[in-house]
């Protein structure tokens, strides 16, 4: 099993790049957003309690997104492996994993982290905004969430460094572009299948 972590700010392009790694590679996706907002869309207790953080361009709490991570991860027992988009975002969740990884015997290999500017992501972020209809993609709500993630989310680099598994790519170019810059460092653990 070969278990990656896509890491980056808001409007880094986790999501797009994904979508490419999971045809290319056939790993099983797991995108907290995702998950998050479709428990927003059908009102479940969860998203209603997600709902109010989202919409500030906060965190959710840890203790929620670990909750959905671990029964996800069973879903997929017989996966070739796993990306992680957008999760861990703490470093309790970064341990959170490798706790539920090792119970599993399995581990993170890889943790690619997307580098892009500031202005960039704005820019993506509201024009993402002008057709997606998600609350948390106007100017006011895309500021927090780039401070939010400055204080909570960046450190968790540092964890992935300390274990040797960190892995920085340039983001800021085109789809394509950044997909070879990733591929490339994913080709050194697993062959494509498309
Ligand atoms: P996420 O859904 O994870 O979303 P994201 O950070 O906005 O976006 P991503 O980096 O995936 O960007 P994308 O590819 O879409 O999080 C949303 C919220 O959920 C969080 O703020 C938080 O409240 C909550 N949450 C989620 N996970 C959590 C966790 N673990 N713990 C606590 N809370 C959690 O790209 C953005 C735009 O850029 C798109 O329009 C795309 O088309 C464009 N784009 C992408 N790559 C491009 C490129 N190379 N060039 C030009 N445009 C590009």
């Amino acid at each position: 099993m070969f278990n990656l972590v896509l890491f980056g700010p808001p409007g880094s392009g986790k999501g797009t790049q994904s979508e490419n790694i999971v045809k290319t590679y056939n790993l099983e996706h797991i995108s907290t957003g995702d998950l998050l907002r479709s428990e927003v869309s059908r009102a479940t207790p969860l998203g209603v309690e997600a709902q109010k953080y989202m919409d500030q361009g906060l965190l959710v709490p840890d203790e929620v997104v670990i909750g959905m991570i671990s029964s996800k991860i069973d879903e997929s027992a017989d996966a070739r492996g796993f990306i992680f988009d957008g999760f861990p975002r703490t470093r309790a969740q970064a341990e959170a994993l490798d706790k539920l990884l090792e119970f599993k015997n399995t581990k993170i290999d890889l943790v690619l982290a997307l580098d892009v500017s500031e202005a960039e992501l704005t820019k993506r972020l509201i024009g993402r905004g002008l057709t997606s209809g998600r609350s948390d993609d106007t100017e006011d709500v895309i500021v927090k969430r780039i401070k939010e993630y400055r204080s909570k989310t960046e450190p968790v680099a540092s964890y992935y460094d300390a274990h040797g598994k960190l892995e920085t790519v340039q983001g800021n170019h085109p789809v394509e572009e950044t997909f070879k810059l990733l591929s490339k460092n994913i080709n050194k653990y697993l062959l494509p299948v498309a």
